[in-house]
């Protein structure tokens, strides 16, 4: 009865808070689109492009939208920031993966930490989207060679921990490996966009606004 009660309290007075997390390898303009996003959708304009350093530590924003308020937090990207991811996963309702599209020669590298998060126990369910940002680059890679690169690596790795389970397994005991990750990459959201101009930034809120909304999560808070 009590936990009926405390439930039915916890329903009538809960505001629809929801926090997203902005990740991303260093320099993916992750601080950039926050900044956008405080432009657009907030009195209180964000940061200049050419006024973003290098971020240590976390940037928060929040902004209002109808009946709900999005509460973004940006990470630091730098190897040794990405520790503390980990801390921010249980209390997240969506993350917003952001990718530089321009710097080829470290998609490998963003494919790697992508799938450390995609693959967490704790964002199991939480809707994650995948930013290709600096399309208004003449170098960036498109939304569907993004997602094609992703697939190649996700299908390499695949092909690798099935190796690794094998070698490590007596031949009597192999069990197929678990094609979850696989199965969540189908239906993997990419949006292509430039904070830097402003384009997709609409898109990306609009789609993080409407997945909160139904997130899992926010039935257990
Ligand atoms: N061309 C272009 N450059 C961008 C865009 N977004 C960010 N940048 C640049 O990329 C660099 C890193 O941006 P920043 O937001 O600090 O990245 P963070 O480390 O992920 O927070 C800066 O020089 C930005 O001006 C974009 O949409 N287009
Ligand atoms: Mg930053």
């Amino acid at each position: 009865m009590y936990h009926l009660l405390k439930g039915l309290y916890q329903h009538l007075t809960r505001k629809d808070e929801f926090s997203v997390l902005i990740l991303g390898l260093d320099g993916a303009g992750k601080t950039t689109f926050l900044e956008k996003i405080k432009t657009l959708f907030s009195d209180t304009p964000g940061l200049a492009p050419d006024k973003i350093g290098p971020t240590v530590g976390q940037n928060m924003g929040k902004i209002t939208l109808p009946s709900t308020v999005l509460q973004f937090w940006d990470l630091g990207g730098q190897t040794s920031l990405r520790a503390l991811w980990p801390r921010y996963y249980d209390e997240c309702h969506a993350v917003a993966f952001v990718v530089d599209a321009t710097d080829r020669d470290r998609l490998h590298e963003a494919w790697e930490v992508f799938d450390s998060v995609f693959s967490a126990p704790q964002i199991l369910g939480v809707p994650l989207l995948l930013l290709a940002n600096k399309q208004d680059h003449p170098e960036s890679v498109s939304v569907e060679e993004i997602r094609e690169s992703y697939d190649t690596w996700a299908a390499q790795h695949a092909r690798d921990e099935a190796q690794r389970e094998e070698d490590a397994l007596d031949a009597n005991e192999r069990t197929p490996v678990a094609p979850q990750t696989g199965q969540r990459s189908a239906s993997l959201e990419v949006i292509g966009m430039s904070a830097i101009e402003g384009t997709g930034v609409r898109a990306a809120v609009d789609w993080l606004f409407l997945r909160v909304q139904n997130s899992r999560r926010r039935e257990t808070h």
